[in-house]
């Protein structure tokens, strides 16, 4: 059975109802920390390994897990550090739920 990678970069918050409900199903998933580019602000990424069945349940339990949440970004420091991308008023964003991407894994090993 072909295998799939799924990265879900999703917000801290939303993160230990999402590993409770993949542990549940026996599902792997490995957590790293992680930053967003634009917030500069901390998140979540997921690896999860599957087989190619298994994908849509596991989306369907991001789906379940991870809601969109209003976030504002600081309006006195240049986002980035560089003057062309300064935000001279504060600016509110929609961050999440989350997002997926779905990538074919050649090969699958454990040693
Ligand atoms: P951040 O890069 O910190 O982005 C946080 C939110 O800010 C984004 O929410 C979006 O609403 C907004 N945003 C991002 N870049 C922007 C820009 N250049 N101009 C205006 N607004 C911008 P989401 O789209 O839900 O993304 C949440 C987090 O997911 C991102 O955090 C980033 O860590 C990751 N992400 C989103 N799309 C990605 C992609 N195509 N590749 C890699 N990482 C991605």
């Amino acid at each position: 059975m072909k295998m799939k990678l799924i990265i879900v970069i999703l917000q801290d918050k939303d993160t230990p109802p999402l590993l409770d409900a993949l542990n549940e199903k026996e599902i792997r998933v490995t957590k790293l920390a992680s930053s967003g580019g634009f917030l500069r602000a901390g998140n979540t990424t997921l690896l999860i390994g599957v087989t190619q069945d298994q994908v849509n349940d596991v989306i369907d339990l991001i789906k379940n897990h991870c809601s969109s949440r209003q976030q504002m970004v600081n309006p006195v420091s240049p986002v980035g550090g560089t003057t062309d991308t300064y935000l001279p008023f504060p600016v509110e964003v929609t961050v999440g739920g989350a997002t997926i991407f779905v990538v074919d894994v050649d090969n699958f090993e454990q040693v």
